[in-house]
């Protein structure tokens, strides 16, 4: 499912300077039409939020998504990616630390869909330090929305104005790593009817960072949202 990526010391190095490392093509066409077909049967799973993320700035989040707890239980298939040796070294590689999975579910692999106009994942950091996120499907043109936007090594939120803003877009089948804790990041609104955005986005930490530090994960992810 995976192809070979980019592991040279370069890609590691412009990793640690920006927060951020384009994997592009790293899910197989093979890969990609299995995650697809799950997608499909994971559909009912589906939760629908609409709220601001007050721990995060007050930012928006009008998207749908799929949490750990429900992947977990219904998903082999991304539960056993999640744990596949070729990604925990792919990580290892580009980090130069002893990363591993996280225990607790909730926010440890989740699925987020954007699929209306003004779907966005609003601004903020993670809990754990690492973000590896798979393109399931993505608008293909970038002016429809759904880039990626980041700020390397920054955590003030709301972004204080004039912050400078890196933006990326990304097909379907490409993945890219975050240094998710340190980068503060977002996802532009989508602008058109009938384009889709959905990643699934796997959390990583090292030893001695295992606990989730905000709430947000239970509020995007978890049963009691609001
Ligand atoms: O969809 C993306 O590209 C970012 C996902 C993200 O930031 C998250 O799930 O925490
Ligand atoms: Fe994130």
């Amino acid at each position: 499912m995976i192809s070979d990526p980019d592991l040279s010391r370069d890609a590691a190095e412009r990793f640690a300077r920006h927060g951020y490392l384009a994997l592009p093509g790293l899910i197989s066409r093979p890969g990609l039409d299995r995650l697809l077909a799950e997608l499909e049967l994971l559909e009912g799973e589906a939760v629908r939020r609409d709220f601001a993320m007050e721990c995060m700035g007050g930012s928006p989040r009008h998207m749908t998504t799929i949490g750990g707890k429900a992947l977990a239980a219904r998903s082999p298939l991304i539960a056993d990616l999640y744990e596949r040796p070729e990604l925990l070294g792919l990580l290892s590689a580009l980090t130069g630390e002893r990363v591993q999975g996280v225990g607790e579910l909730t926010e440890r692999h989740v699925l987020n869909i954007l699929h209306q106009p003004g779907d966005t994942h609003g601004e903020h950091t993670d809990d754990y330090p690492y973000a590896l996120v798979f393109f399931l499907q993505a608008p293909e043109d970038a002016g429809d929305g759904g880039l990626l936007e980041y700020a390397p090594h920054t955590t003030e939120l709301p972004l204080p104005d004039g912050t400078p803003v890196e933006r990326r877009h990304h097909r379907a089948g490409d993945a890219y790593l975050l240094r998710a804790d340190t980068t503060a990041h977002r996802v532009s609104p989508l602008t058109r009817p009938g384009v889709r955005r959905t990643v699934l986005n796997f959390a990583y930490t090292t030893p001695g960072r295992e606990e989730a530090r905000t709430p947000s994960a239970r509020l995007l992810y978890g049963d009691d949202h609001g």
